[in-house]
């Protein structure tokens, strides 16, 4: 990977990449710094910059667009070898191919520097989107050309149109053989006239492109060759930054990123005058917008300032007015709070962090396991590392609660907490994880409220009436039914976020896997009540030991298995799905008797089913509220939270006599 970041003579880890988290902040070699780079030309002293945010639904080819931009305009080297979506940088990023953080980059483009930021498509970080759009002028929309806009185009262009900027849309992917470029226009024409766009916003340039290819062109009838004409659409389309040079320092902090070396550091776009390393300035507290009266405020040097350049982030002596930096010195940095001159200190408009709709209690693991496989695994490690997390993870909300050994860690769906704990395992922490709950408010009647979401599901017609079978129960309601021809269907539901949980198995088995879904959080509306749990019961080991193949061989027709053949389990460890409602109690690790008979070649070779595949993500909305995932730097298990099977038995009673009383 470091191949990609490497410039002539230069170690890579003396280069800052990214923007974002994971930046390896290693001290500067003499003699690198660069001073402020004026371009010639700019209006009013402001060197051309135009700033974009490239947005979309997840997997729509932003990242790949990235690289194809980056290359174009010239940012390796003729012959250096740059992988596949260079920007997903970190090592859970390039594993799932998702982006997770925004990242900033920069082309120049006919003398122009293009500040580009990459978001992340997935829902769960569509806050960071909508943060990172306080730092841009202009948006660039992709739109999967087959797929059309999906839940989180329309939350991220919603966002961007509301915010006046002015879009460019790039129908992408028109290279799939189910491409339907005008049918996904007209769509997004539609999107935009839904979402109240203006006539100038109505007037975007449309582009269709293939991020794969590296090509753009506006008119389908002629083939891009390249991406000349999005760079031409983006000179032309994106406003230039405003802000005068001249005036008094003024900056809001966008976007956070943190180093071990730097301390919290603070990217955004610089509003107005100039800043330089060495300056002192003023970081105001968050509130309403305008002069400050109280001088209370804090000030401090600038100690480092970065521009963006490539896939490095550049040293500078200073910038001003319109270009993007990133900023430290100062250990308060917060998102939504603005940077000023200190005689001039005048607030902007501050940026609502997203609020958390899911929770998870984190404990301390307690399995007969505990310890095996973890580095650090007591309750004192497990709470300094989540509140270390807090420092970065603007999102994230840690609650100690009446045991030392639990905290509640709250996020903004399964992905962003799954993201956390896949992290800590790789760090070598060892933990248990509860069921999620979703995050209740009161409403202003004081009634109890809870988070929908939006739920958009692509399903072939056979599989259209189990879908809506299966979710009606759960609370939902279809809000549309579109049938964009190839005997595919689009429902669209708005349903409790407490409904989704557990479906997303239930849906892969009902559509056979060719199902595709996609959630985002919608609002926060009525509470709506009790509701079914999952369907079908697990397998529960009644003993510790070895997984046997000859066991499993003799489960599997009633069961799917987690578990394959070697693998340790102990009582109360989950090894299977029930096909059938309720939990059984079951031998994983029983051999076969020996006995004297010849048995035939096809008894000893038991064919097994592969055991489903148990991912964090797949834990989270899986597992029942008496569960618990065990999270090692090695395995993820499922348990029960009451081991024996005796002491279960004893706990279902008297749930039931507390239930019946
Ligand atoms: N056929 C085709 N596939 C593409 C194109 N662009 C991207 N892809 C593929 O689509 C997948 C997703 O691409 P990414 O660039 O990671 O998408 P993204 O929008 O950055 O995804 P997130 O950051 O996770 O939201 C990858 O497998 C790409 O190879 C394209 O123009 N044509
Ligand atoms: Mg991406």
């Amino acid at each position: 990977m470091d191949t990609a970041i490497e410039e002539a003579g230069t170690p890579s880890r003396t280069l800052l990449r990214h923007a974002t988290t994971l930046s390896i902040y290693a001290p500067r070699r003499p003699g690198v710094r660069a001073s402020t780079v004026l371009h010639p030309g700019g209006v009013q002293g402001i060197p051309l910059i135009r700033n974009i945010a490239i947005i979309a639904h997840v997997d729509h080819g932003k990242t790949t667009l990235v690289d194809q931009m980056l290359r174009q305009a010239g940012a390796f080297r003729a012959n250096q070898q740059v992988e596949e979506r260079v920007m997903d940088s970190n090592p859970l990023e390039r594993e799932r191919g998702i982006t997770i953080l925004a990242k900033n980059t920069a082309v120049t483009w006919e003398g122009t520097k293009i500040n580009i930021v990459d978001t992340p498509g997935h829902a769960d970080f569509g806050g960071e989107v909508e943060r990172i759009l306080r730092m841009v002028d202009g948006v660039l929309i992709l739109v999967d050309a087959a797929e059309g806009p999906m839940p989180q185009t329309r939350f991220v262009t919603r966002k961007a149109l509301a915010l006046g900027l002015r879009p460019i849309v790039a129908i992408n992917k028109i290279d799939r053989s189910d491409a339907e470029p005008l049918r996904v226009h007209d769509e997004v024409l539609g999107l935009f006239i839904d979402l109240d766009a203006t006539h100038e916003q109505l007037d975007a340039p449309f582009l269709y492109t293939s991020s794969r290819a590296g090509t753009a062109t506006t008119e389908l009838e002629q083939p891009g060759t390249d991406l000349r004409p999005l760079f031409r659409a983006i000179l032309d389309y994106v406003p230039e930054p405003k802000g005068d040079p001249e005036g008094p320092f003024q900056m809001l902090v966008s976007t956070l990123d943190f180093s071990s070396f730097l301390g919290r550091i603070a990217i955004g776009r610089i509003e107005r005058g100039r800043v330089r390393v060495g300056d002192q300035v003023a970081l105001l507290p968050l509130g309403e917008p305008g002069l400050v009266q109280d001088e209370s405020f804090e000030r401090n040097r600038v100690t480092r300032l970065y521009t963006f350049d490539g896939l490095h982030r550049v040293e500078v002596e200073g910038a001003q007015a319109g270009d993007i930096v990133a900023l430290s010195g100062f250990e308060t940095i917060e998102i939504g709070r603005t940077f000023t001159a200190v005689d001039c200190p005048e607030r902007l408009a501050g940026i609502a962090v997203e609020e958390p709709t899911i929770s998870v209690d984190v404990i301390v693991n307690n399995s007969p396991f505990a310890g095996r496989e973890g580095k650090y695994i007591t309750s004192r490690q497990l709470k300094d590392r989540l509140y270390r997390e807090l420092e970065r993870n603007v999102a994230l909300r840690v609650e100690e609660t009446d045991s030392p050994d639990t905290h509640t860690v709250s996020g903004r769906g399964e992905l962003h907490l799954g993201i956390l704990m896949e992290t800590m395992r790789r760090e070598g922490y060892e933990f248990q994880v509860s069921r999620p709950r979703v995050i209740t408010r009161l409403g202003p009647d004081g009634e109890r409220l809870e988070p929908y979401e939006e739920l958009m599901v692509d399903v072939s017609e056979d599989y259209m009436g189990v879908v809506m079978e299966k979710l009606g129960p759960r609370r939902s309601e279809m809000s549309e039914m579109r049938n964009p021809g190839q005997g595919m269907v689009r429902l669209t539901f708005r349903i409790p976020a407490r409904g989704l949980f557990g479906y997303r198995s239930e849906f892969l088995t009902d559509t056979r896997g060719t199902g595709i879904m996609h959630h985002r959080f919608l609002d926060y509306g009525p509470w709506a009540g009790p509701l079914a749990g999952r369907k079908r019961g697990v397998l529960v080991a009644d003993r510790e030991g070895n997984v046997v193949a000859f066991a499993l061989g003799n489960l599997q027709e009633r069961a799917q298995m987690f578990v394959t053949p070697g693998d340790l389990v102990y009582e109360g460890m989950i090894a299977g799905e029930n096909s059938r409602p309720g939990d059984l109690d079951v031998n994983v690790t029983r051999e076969k008797k020996l006995t004297n008979m010849r048995t035939t070649a096809s008894d000893e070779n038991v064919i097994l089913e592969p055991p489903r595949p148990i991912t964090l993500e797949y834990a989270l909305e899986y597992i029942d509220e008496d569960e618990l995932i065990e999270i090692t730097p090695k395995t993820i298990r499922l348990r029960k939270r009451v081991l024996t099977a005796n002491d279960r038995k004893k706990a279902a009673r008297a749930a039931r006599v507390a239930d019946a009383s």
